[in-house]
Parts: structure tokens; C-alpha cells; sequence
């Protein structure tokens, strides 16, 4: 792995936010791609946390520290994100379900959407029902994160809510996070299903137009 890489993965490792920041400035100072900085720096370094906390070799307090390394990180990275020559695409509302305090993964769909040309509603973490019932007049698209498998059930809630205020057929409602799956988006009549931040700007987008 390249040096600056390795460094923000290791800053991230060990929640040292000024590493991270520094080293996603030298990376984009020595021309390496966002896409890679994201890929190879920041979601392996996530990852390696999870396998850590897994073990028992970590704990939550250390978690937080590297969330908050990643999220310094990811500020820094915003910017280039963008992609040039987007036009406006729609609105999306985003949160992460209620029970549910995780907003890495949902800042960064929402970090992509927006380089695409989405305007997004974050509604953060922890969101109650009823917050994405109000919030569906408003926007074309909610967007639905859970991180943990006892939260996957405020997705269905959510959707069931929105169908006893009769918002449902007025958005698309789109699902992602580490436990969800295809099948269980299906299940709960969500209109789609996106393994990450890529992929739900395309799934976003394939919904937007096949409602034009
Ligand atoms: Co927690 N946590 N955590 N955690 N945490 C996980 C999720 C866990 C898998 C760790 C582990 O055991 N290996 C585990 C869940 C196990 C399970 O449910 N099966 C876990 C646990 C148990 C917990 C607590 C219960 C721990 C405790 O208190 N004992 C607690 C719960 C608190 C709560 O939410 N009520 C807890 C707390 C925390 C912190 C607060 C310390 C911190 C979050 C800080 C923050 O987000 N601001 C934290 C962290 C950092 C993690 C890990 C290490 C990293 C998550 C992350 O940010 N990944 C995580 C382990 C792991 O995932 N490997 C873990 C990076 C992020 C960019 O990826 O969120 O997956 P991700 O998002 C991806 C895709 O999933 C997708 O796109 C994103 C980008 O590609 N995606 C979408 C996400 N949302 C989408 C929405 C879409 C489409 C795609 O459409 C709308």
C-alpha cells in the first residue's frame, strides 16, 4: 500500500484525527483519486475496526475515536467528490433508523448523492418514523440506513408508517447498511436495495427517471 495510505488507514486504526486529515491532504496533493483514498485508506481501515472491536481487541470508546478520525477525513474528502458538470437530479432524505446511532455509511451515500447532483435532507441518526413521514412531502426519495441487525426492524416500521399516512406511493424508498440485503429490501417493500454509496446514487438515479 502506498505510504499516505497507509497512514490514513493507520490514523484511522488508531483515531488519530490529525494523521487522517493530514494524510488525505497529501494524498489528494500527490494527485492519488478520491475513489482510492475512500477505497484503500478509509473503508479498509473501518473494516479493520470492526474486525478489531469483533475479537474483543476494542472496544466502543475506541470506535468512537476512529468514527470520529474516518468522519474528519471524510470532510476533508467531500469537496472532491464532486463530479463537474452535474445537474440537479432530486431530492433525497436521509437517516439512520431509529435505534440506530451509526452515520458513517449514511454521510457517505449522502456525500455522493450530493456529488451527483442530489440534493439531500439529512435527517441524522436515531430517526423515528414518523421524521421520514413528514419529511416524504418534501423529497423524491427517503434513504433508509441500519448498521445493526436490531435496528433492520425500524426499516420495515418506517415503511409501514409511511403507508398508513399514505406517503407511500409519493416516494421511492431505498435501503443500504452492512446487514441489509436484497432479499430483505424486498421483503419489507422497499423500492430498492444498494450495498453501498455507489450503487445507491445509481439506484437513486434509475428510480428518479423511471418515474419521469
Ligand atoms: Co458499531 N457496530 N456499535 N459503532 N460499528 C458495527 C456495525 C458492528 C458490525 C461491529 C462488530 O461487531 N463487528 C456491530 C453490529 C453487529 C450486528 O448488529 N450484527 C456494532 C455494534 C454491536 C455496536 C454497538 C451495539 C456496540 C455497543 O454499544 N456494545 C453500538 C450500537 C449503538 C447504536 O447504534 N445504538 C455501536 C456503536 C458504534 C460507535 C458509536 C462506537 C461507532 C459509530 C460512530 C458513527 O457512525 N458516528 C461504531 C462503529 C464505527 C462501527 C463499525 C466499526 C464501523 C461502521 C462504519 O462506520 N463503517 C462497525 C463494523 C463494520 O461495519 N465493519 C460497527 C464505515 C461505513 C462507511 O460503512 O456504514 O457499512 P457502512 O456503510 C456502507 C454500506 O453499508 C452502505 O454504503 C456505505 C458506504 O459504502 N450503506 C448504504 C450504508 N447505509 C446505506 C444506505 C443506503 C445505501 C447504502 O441507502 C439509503
Amino acid at each position: 500500500m502506498d505510504d499516505i495510505l497507509k497512514q490514513i488507514y493507520q490514523g484511522i486504526v488508531e483515531g488519530q484525527q490529525d494523521a487522517v486529515t493530514a494524510g488525505v491532504a497529501a494524498a489528494l496533493q500527490a494527485g492519488l483519486p478520491a475513489r482510492t483514498i475512500l477505497d484503500d485508506g478509509m473503508l479498509s481501515a473501518m473494516a479493520e475496526v470492526g474486525r478489531l472491536f469483533e475479537e474483543g481487541e476494542c472496544y466502543v470508546p475506541e470506535m468512537m475515536i476512529s468514527a470520529r478520525a474516518m468522519k474528519a477525513g471524510l470532510a476533508k474528502l467531500q469537496p472532491h467528490m464532486k463530479q463537474s458538470n452535474v445537474q440537479a437530479a432530486g431530492i433525497v432524505a436521509l437517516g439512520t433508523v431509529k435505534g440506530d446511532l451509526h452515520d458513517l455509511g449514511k454521510n457517505l451515500v449522502g456525500m455522493m448523492l450530493e456529488g451527483a447532483g442530489f440534493t439531500i435532507k439529512d435527517l441524522g441518526v436515531d430517526v423515528p418514523p414518523e421524521r421520514f413521514v413528514t419529511a416524504a412531502d418534501e423529497v423524491d426519495v427517503i434513504g433508509l440506513s441500519a448498521l445493526l441487525t436490531t435496528t433492520m426492524g425500524s426499516m420495515k416500521t418506517t415503511l409501514d408508517a409511511l403507508d398508513a399516512a399514505g406517503k407511500r406511493p409519493k416516494v421511492k424508498v431505498i435501503v443500504g447498511g452492512a446487514p441489509i440485503t436484497e432479499d430483505y429490501a424486498r421483503h419489507i417493500g422497499a423500492d430498492g436495495y444498494a450495498s453501498d454509496a455507489s450503487r445507491a446514487v445509481a439506484l437513486a438515479k434509475s428510480l428518479i427517471s423511471a418515474t419521469e
